[in-house]
């Protein structure tokens, strides 16, 4: 392998949905973990709450990185390997996906010619190592080259950029509910630990003394709250089947409240140290099939329409999250999701490490 530190890494940085982050091939980084972890954190410039010393964007939603590479599984194309680069701690952790920078994966296949482009539009299947799901994406390649440019507006990302259609298959042992129950008390709190590609806890806003409108800065002031939702955090943990969580960046923690803009349930989420500034799209779909089940935290103060997709609204407009939501005949209840996301190749070249501290 190339000397990373003078030759540097080949890294293409891409806006993936509502997220950006750093996508490499499997290939160019260290195949051992720790070494890999170590190159992230000076790529990224983490630890530092401005991350100035490298590419990350001082939020976790903006110090985030894809690691892809060609499946040897029959019937998938492409691995997906994400890595949350915390921003203030020397910390990188695989513990979650993210449904955002999976936006970005066919495309930079194709830029990175792991896969063969369709004449119109492409469709692959992506595995997604963290969590063993599997995502079936597709997004236009006229001419076999990625197009960006499109007509399709998300919230939270100004203008408009070319569809990419995102559908979700659970793992052949995920659990929706993970605890096995719709509802569990937690120390004094009801909440519902729900797992829909994303492990999140849906708890009611105004047993915290949370109205639901709140700005995220405004939440992010309350020492008092964010120390009350953390402890129900690693309580929820293990129960999840996640274990001890205290240096984990799931499960999310979701403030619940009526909708107030027409949607169906109105959210505020801690991702877990900040507060995020909309929804990802795994939590939303986590959220979406909550609401769903009837008896779960929310299911009575939402307002699902009977078919079509659920509105999440969220602190800067509305996500509409699609899901589908069964229960077997033994009782056991189960989801898939589909997602429209746009994305954009926003930087490629070569990223060199700050020297070890
Ligand atoms: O839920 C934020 C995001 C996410 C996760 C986070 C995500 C998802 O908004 O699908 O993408 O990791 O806290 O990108």
């Amino acid at each position: 392998m190339a000397d990373s530190e003078r030759d540097g890494i080949r890294c293409m940085l891409m806006r993936g949905g509502t997220s950006k982050g750093a996508y490499f091939l499997a290939g160019d980084m260290p195949a051992d973990p720790s070494e890999r972890d170590d190159l992230l954190l000076r790529v990224m410039g983490s630890p530092d709450p401005t991350q100035i010393d490298g590419l990350g964007g001082a939020h976790p939603l903006t110090s985030k990185v894809a690691i892809v590479s060609r499946s040897t599984e029959a019937d998938v194309d492409l691995d997906y390997l994400f890595l949350q680069v915390v921003v203030d701690q020397p910390s990188v952790t695989d513990a979650q996906t993210c449904g955002n920078l999976l936006a970005g994966i066919g495309p930079f296949a194709v830029e990175r010619e792991l896969i063969t482009p369709g004449a119109e539009t492409t469709t692959v299947r992506i595995r997604l190592i963290n969590t063993g799901d599997l995502a079936t994406q597709t997004f236009p390649t006229p001419d076999g080259i990625v197009e960006y440019d499109g007509g399709t507006a998300i919230d939270g990302v100004p203008g408009t950029a070319a569809k990419i259609d995102i559908e979700m298959a659970p793992a052949a042992d995920a659990l929706l509910l993970p605890s096995g129950n719709v509802v569990d008390d937690l120390d004094g709190h009801r909440v519902t630990m729900i797992d829909n590609g994303m492990p999140v806890v849906l708890l009611r806003a105004d047993e915290f003394g949370v109205a639901g409108d709140e700005t995220p800065a405004e939440l992010e002031e309350r020492s008092d709250l964010k120390a009350e939702v953390e402890r129900i955090r690693l309580l929820a943990g293990p129960l999840m089947g996640l274990g001890d969580v205290t240096r984990a960046t799931v499960p999310k923690m979701f403030l619940l409240s009526a909708p107030r803009h027409g949607g169906a349930i109105s959210t505020r989420a801690f991702i877990p140290a900040r507060v995020h500034p909309s929804i990802g799209v795994l939590m939303a779909a986590s959220v979406a099939a909550g609401v769903c089940i009837p008896g779960t935290v929310g299911a009575d103060i939402a307002n699902p329409t009977s078919d079509g997709p659920v509105e999440i609204e969220h602190p800067s407009g509305i996500f509409a999250s699609r899901v589908s939501v069964g229960r077997s005949d033994d009782g056991v209840w189960s989801a898939t999701s589909t997602s429209v996301r746009t994305a954009r190749k926003i930087f490629d070249g070569v990223v060199f490490p700050r020297p070890r501290l």
